[in-house]
């Protein structure tokens, strides 16, 4: 797989494409992302790339031209797009499935938004997806881009060194994860569960599946819906079994600091 990410921040992009996982599967050559500086693609002396919005109003809009002219560089290099992306919180939002379909992609562009917005005629006639990464407001685009090149790049073969961790997304089938310890077996007076010093496989199994139902009713009821369970777990989920133990879950005290606290119990009584 090929990306380009065209920026005005070019070294914003570099510095969150060359640590961990991804920095090492371009060492390796099993992707290739490059970053683009937009004002390669100007034509005049202040390399602008902005100007005033027709119509009036505050803030500045990025002109289509150089853009334009970027995505066809990266084309007459690499050949055509699979995809051009815009970053935009116009977007449809990002998803794991999103994430996948564009894993399997060869040849991405990336292009990332300043200022007020984008001129239209770049979603009109250039871009084939428009994305975001949820509802919350960003000062661009570049931190969306590497936010979506993360996701999809650790779903490319290869990759992730070990499969079965990239697998544990789909398979296991829409629910949170269960928490996790390492040693020592009591820090601070906080102990480690009994069960996961037991040695007992079989138990261990069963106590993290049920940590991990219980977390999801806990905290992200709405995944429920759509998660993959047995039917044991399905009729124990309608008949209310588990309902108890995950209200007191959800209630369960926390580290509490000042400012948190009020937060945290808007999250318990939204
Ligand atoms: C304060 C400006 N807003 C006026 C209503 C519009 C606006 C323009 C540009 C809001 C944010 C941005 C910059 N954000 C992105 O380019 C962006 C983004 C985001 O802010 N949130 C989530 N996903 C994305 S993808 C691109």
């Amino acid at each position: 797989m090929t990306a380009d990410v065209i920026t005005i921040f070019p070294r914003l992009i570099e510095a969150g494409l060359e640590a961990g996982v991804i920095g090492r599967a371009r060492e390796r050559g099993i992707v290739d992302l490059r970053v683009r500086d937009l004002r390669d693609y100007t034509d005049d002396r202040h390399r602008t790339v902005d100007d005033v919005p027709y119509g009036g109003g505050p803030g500045m809009v990025m002109k289509p031209e150089p853009i334009f002219r970027a995505v066809e560089a990266i084309a007459a290099e690499r050949g055509p797009a699979s995809a051009v992306i815009l970053m935009t919180p116009q977007g449809r939002t990002l998803t794991q499935g999103l994430a996948r379909e564009l894993s399997r992609l060869e040849r991405l562009v990336i292009i990332c938004g300043r200022y007020e917005g984008v001129d239209e005629r770049v979603a009109e006639a250039l871009v084939t997806s428009e994305i975001s990464i949820g509802d919350y407001v960003l000062t661009g685009g570049e931190l969306p881009a590497l936010v979506l090149l993360d996701a999809v790049t650790r779903l490319v073969p290869g990759v992730v060194g070990d499969a079965a961790s990239v697998d544990a997304d789909s398979f296991d089938g829409g629910l949170l994860d269960c928490p996790h310890y390492t040693r020592p077996a009591v820090f601070r007076g906080l102990a480690v569960p009994d069960v996961l010093l037991s040695g007992n496989h079989g138990e261990i199994e069963r106590w993290r599946r049920r940590q991990r139902l219980l977390r999801t009713m806990a905290r992200r009821p709405d995944l429920l819906a759509r998660a993959e369970l047995s039917a044991d777990e399905r009729r124990a989920l309608e008949q209310g079994e588990l309902e108890r133990e995950a209200e007191a879950l959800a209630a369960k005290p926390r580290a509490a600091a000042a400012g948190a606290v009020e937060i945290e119990k808007k999250r318990r009584e939204p």
